[in-house]
């Protein structure tokens, strides 16, 4: 009894964390306390959004500011590359100015000064004004967004492009020549008629809309200088394989897939084409479970060389997997494309898109990307957001900071280990009997199974080495 009402439960929760996403307008807040009578004014927003909040600088690790970097020193050189290049940071739109603390107990906690309670084309504007400072007192010259939490939907498709126009000529505006999105992407999840899903619903006027918002989303990407196209299939997979034809919604897929690279090259759109696996949420199977998964499916429908992967270390866990196993499987496969940074809660079950902290896992996370020779033109996007408690406008800068500070020093951490050699010695040692002339002809497909028993009887037992997992761990641990 008790185990099922706690599954009920979990269910519930997993579905308003998706559905806050986006629809915030469809829960205006109650106006602020201290906006002075400006509630429901979606007139121009006078002055800084954040006064109080100097541009954030390098101060060095024994510094107690928290509005200042300890690990990350943009300009300073880590193996050969300025730590800004190895991270090309980016500011998630959606979280960081759509975010309102909403679950499915209670409503929101945070109340940011200049939004007005409504979801208008003004608050839109008002909004992105305030991104751009935000990422100019960070120092971060990269954002990430879907296309209906920059501008609201319209009644009409017609509406809704003409609203995302409308932002994003002020967004082009507002970028200067320094800022440019790491990626963008199409809001495929909230709006209802997805909720058979987008390229997967059964509805082929479903899948006709979705297309069309792809096809918007991927105009304004360009025209805004993105890098990077995103696909995160957040309704595209199944419930009950009883009233759902497997094939033919993946099939549905990779035609969409198609589509997105033809017209991705019709308008010479340059940008990497990029899958978010993830294997639970909202869907109980996603189609595009883990990064094995998804490169399956790429290769099945020959798509691999049009995509590479977004992984998100939250998602990893979802799927059973470390963040760094996902890393791997998706470098080894050619295909690690961008990460989205942020992690999960060990206790929880869910999608927590918690700031990563833990300098041990960004060490890892950076492991990879040093091997990957970086992410360009991917990068690192803050797919993170704010614990519900967390209600200062300070924290918003204080939760990147932290998430900066952290992957900067697992990078500082991952190039000590490299840098030493000890634990890549360890692993080449593991290997070493297949540096021989038999192990090189196994690996190189000539040793046939006459020549290996014929081995196997002439060498009799083999001798088994120990693996030293402790002793590498001590190793990864000297560079923490
Ligand atoms: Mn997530």
């Amino acid at each position: 009894m008790s185990k099922m009402k706690s599954g009920k439960l979990l269910v519930l929760l997993v579905c308003l964390n998706i559905i806050t996403l986006g629809v915030i307008a469809a829960a205006p807040p109650t106006c602020p306390s201290n906006l002075d009578g400006k509630c429901g004014d979606s007139g121009e927003w006078e002055g800084e959004f954040f006064p109080g909040i100097p541009k954030i600088k390098y101060e060095g690790p024994s510094s107690k500011n928290p509005l200042s970097f300890k690990w990350y020193n943009a300009e300073e050189e880590i193996l050969g590359k300025k730590m800004k290049d190895w991270m090309r940071f980016s500011i998630a739109f959606w979280h960081t100015f759509r975010g309102t603390g909403v679950d499915i107990f209670g409503a929101a906690t945070k109340y940011w000064p200049w939004e007005d309670g409504t979801n208008s084309l003004a608050m839109a504007k008002r909004r992105m004004r305030a991104n751009f400072e935000f990422l100019e007192k960070l120092g971060v010259e990269r954002w990430c967004f879907h296309d209906r939490d920059i501008a609201p939907d319209g009644k009409t498709l017609e509406e809704s492009n003409a609203n995302l126009d409308e932002v994003v000529a002020l967004a082009k505006e507002l970028q200067g020549s320094k800022i440019r999105p790491l990626w963008g992407t199409a809001q495929l999840f909230v709006h209802p008629r997805y909720m058979h899903g987008a390229a997967t619903s059964s509805e082929v006027a479903v899948y006709a809309y979705a297309a069309a918002q792809v096809k918007k989303a991927m105009e304004v990407t360009h025209y805004l200088g993105g890098e990077n196209y995103v696909f995160w299939g957040g309704r595209e997979g199944y419930q009950t394989l009883l009233n759902t034809d497997l094939q033919r919604e993946l099939d549905h897929l990779a035609r969409f897939c198609e589509a997105a690279v033809a017209y991705k090259k019709k308008i010479g759109f340059n940008g990497t084409l990029l899958i978010e696996p993830k294997p639970q949420e909202p869907t109980k199977h996603q189609y595009d479970w883990d990064a094995a998964t998804a490169a399956n499916f790429l290769r099945k429908y020959g798509l691999l060389g049009e995509f590479k992967l977004n992984i998100e270390c939250n998602h990893a866990t979802l799927a059973g997997h470390s963040c760094h196993h996902e890393l791997e499987t998706a470098r080894i496969n050619g295909l690690l494309g961008n990460i989205d940074a942020n992690t999960g809660d060990p206790q929880v079950g869910w999608d927590t898109d918690q700031f990563l902290t833990d300098i041990s896992e960004a060490t890892m996370v950076m492991l990879s990307v040093i091997r990957n020779g970086g992410l360009a033109p991917g990068g690192f996007n803050f797919d993170a957001k704010l614990r519900r408690e967390s209600t200062d406008v300070e924290d918003l800068f204080i939760a990147h900071i932290v998430g900066m500070d952290t992957l900067a020093r697992g990078l500082r951490n991952a190039a000590k280990l490299i840098e030493d050699g000890s634990l890549a010695e360890l692993v080449q040692k593991r290997y070493k009997s297949f540096d021989t002339e038999i192990g090189q002809q196994i690996e190189a497909g000539k040793a046939d199974f006459e020549t290996l028993e014929k081995l196997a009887m002439e060498w009799g037992e083999p001798k088994v080495p120990s693996a030293k997992q402790e002793l590498a761990e001590m190793i990864f641990q000297s560079a923490l």
